[in-house]
């Protein structure tokens, strides 16, 4: 009994510096998070990962134990005299704490989270959200504005660019090239839609039309901070890695000035 609760005591200790150590990452976070999907996101990872601490600890913490406490001694060849197969307890302990803790990680964060999601589209649906056509293909990000009749956002040197206005809702339409509706070899590859300052990643597959929805809700650029822009992240060649375009999220004004900036180089066929 005294080992039992020696144990435990060892076990509270180890995960109390864990937590701390753990919260003190979050504090210097190495994710930088602007998008209300993203946060919903972020919350649900650091809930688990402050419930699967514990876990983690109790099982490399037995695992040293056991190899201490039960080691053979060195000069024994006859194996130890009593083996216990099973204990009840600890079997009903070991499965109901798993099931228990599986169906609240099912109601939340996963069931929670999702039910705010769809709560927060139906709500941003109705809040004349901006559209964006992403095209993806070998290798490049083509954005369109249909709503604004800008058929390709570029900068000066003509790269894509996306440029995104703060707090109002965004929805992406996300579709790999194919230029012919063949579906044949015309038709591009899988690509992934992956903004890591807005906490999404979408596979973009030729023939599909995928959605993205959010609200960005924070000024940022990716001159100041390299995850916010758009990356491929899904092997699709040798272009792969360099499939990324930048992004700039800026206040309505600066948005519509970008706009009519984008709509004269368009009418001058650049
Ligand atoms: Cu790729």
């Amino acid at each position: 009994m005294a080992e039992v609760i020696g144990f435990v005591i060892i076990w509270i200790l180890v995960i109390t510096l864990a937590e701390i150590g753990f919260h003190k990452i979050q504090a210097h976070s190495m994710y930088y998070t602007i998008s209300n999907q993203g946060h919903i996101a972020l919350n649900a990872f650091n809930f688990l990962s402050s419930w699967l601490l514990p876990i983690f600890i109790l099982i490399v913490l037995l695992l040293i134990y056991v190899i201490i406490r039960f080691r053979a001694p060195d000069n024994s060849p006859k194996p130890s005299p009593v083996q216990t197969m099973r204990n009840k307890w600890y079997i009903l302990l070991w499965v109901g704490a798993s099931f228990a803790l599986n169906i609240m990680f099912w109601l939340h964060p996963t069931a929670v989270d999702l039910e705010t999601m769809f709560a927060n589209w139906n709500q941003e649906q109705k809040q004349h959200p901006l559209i964006v056509n992403v095209t993806a293909r070998q290798w490049e990000w083509i954005f369109s504005y249909p709503q604004y009749g800008v058929k390709q956002a570029v900068n000066a040197q003509g790269q894509d660019e996306l440029e995104l206005p703060v707090h109002r809702p965004v929805k992406f339409f996300l579709r790999s090239e194919d230029p012919f509706h063949r579906y044949d070899v015309y038709a591009d590859v899988i690509h992934s839609f992956w903004i890591p300052a807005f906490g999404i990643k979408e596979d973009v597959i030729p023939g599909e039309t995928r959605t993205e929805f959010l609200i960005p809700d924070h000024v940022a650029n990716y001159k100041t901070n390299p995850l916010v822009r758009v990356q491929c992240a899904e092997v699709c060649g040798p272009g792969h890695p360099y499939m990324e375009a930048p992004l700039s999220i800026v206040k309505a004004k600066h948005f519509n000035q970008w706009i009519a900036r984008q709509k004269s180089l368009q009418a001058h066929g650049a």
